[in-house]
Formats: C-alpha cells, structure tokens, sequence
C-alpha cells in the first residue's frame, strides 16, 4: 500500500495543476465601455464554467426552483446552481469572478454596482449564502458570503436593485483520463481487498 500514496499523491497534483492552469477573461459589450455581459473560463473542481448575469428583478426561487420544492429540475436556468453545496468551490468561483471582473459594471456605465451574488447551500433552508464582490460600491463587502438571504428576497427591485446573478454555465466537462479513472475506481478497491485480507 504504500507504493500507492506517492501514486495517488502525483494524480492529485496533475489534477490540481489541470484545475489552476487557466485565467478567466470578461467579455464587454461591445456598444457600452466597461460593461462585463459574461466571464468565460471560470475553472472549479476541473469544470470550466462561463458565467453570465441575471440584471432583471428576481428572487432565488424564480430562478433555481420556481416550484419550491428544493428540487432544481424546475431551474429555468437550464442546471443546478454551481457550487450549491460547496462554500469552498463557491467562493473559488467567486474569487475567479472578482478578478476577471476588475472595475468593469454589470448594469450599465452609469451603475455604481459591480455586484455579483453566487448562490450556495447555507445552514436554514430557505436561506442560501451569497459569494459576491463588494467593492467599490455598495458598501457591504460580502466576499466572505452572507449568511441572512432568503430564498424569497427579489434582486434588481427596490432596495436591491443594484444586485444581480452570477449564473454559472458548465462550457466543458471534461473525460477523467486514465490515470483519475484508476485513482477514483480501482484503487479503492485495491487497498479493500488488502484490508480485508489483513
Ligand atoms: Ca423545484
């Protein structure tokens, strides 16, 4: 077994490098200067996403699960919500946004707002936590997710009017390769055996 860990050890690591490797660039709208309409190559647990921005007034539930039944097959998104149950892999792609971003809007030139929510699984249901920029403006800085969002709350009205969503679109996923098909699958099953045998 322990010709294995270093095996294993070296896939991480290929596997790692394959997942950092890629720098994600805003797409501007061509008609309207500094006006961020998607950030392609977002790269999170190695699946490349293209993130694109809901502006329009909507609540979580409109999007993810108009039937709120806490089943996101309703998604009028077409998916899941990226990172729903990972605050790591939600804040990575949070991170990734922010910085492909930089001072670039997402409404219009005349917006203050650069703020993106990212939803993700927070610890009441009817809760979710954003990831999302804060700066320059509005003030609150919520870069390390904010825990009181509630599933019914609009975006884009009222006072929220200057939040969007960060809607995240799987571009590539890719075939596991030989060698992280061999580490997920059969050498679980090696070091059972040699387990059980012992
Ligand atoms: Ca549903």
């Amino acid at each position: 077994m322990n010709l294995f860990k270093p095996f294993f050890a070296f896939t991480l690591a290929i596997l790692s490098f394959t997942a950092t490797s890629t720098a994600a660039t805003v797409i501007l709208d061509p008609n309207t200067p500094n006006l961020a309409i998607a950030v392609e190559g977002i790269v999170v647990d190695n699946i490349t996403y293209t993130a694109t921005f809901i502006t329009e007034p909507a609540s979580f539930y409109d999007i993810y699960d108009p039937n709120q039944d806490n089943d996101f097959s309703d998604s009028t998104t077409g998916a899941a919500p990226a990172f729903w149950d990972s605050t790591q892999n939600a804040n990575s792609a949070r991170d990734q946004l922010i910085a492909a971003l930089g001072n670039n809007l997402l409404i219009s030139s005349n917006s203050m707002s650069d703020l993106a929510l990212i939803a993700s699984q927070g610890s009441i249901p009817n809760n979710f936590r954003s990831h999302s920029d804060g700066s320059p403006a509005p003030s609150q800085d919520w870069s390390s997710g904010h825990p009181s969002l509630s599933k019914t709350h609009v975006y884009g009205e009222n006072s929220l009017s200057q939040y969007h969503w960060a809607i995240f679109t799987p571009t590539n996923i890719p075939e596991p390769t030989s060698l992280a098909l061999l580490s997920l699958t059969t050498l679980p099953l090696i070091i059972r055996r040699k387990r059980k045998a012992s």
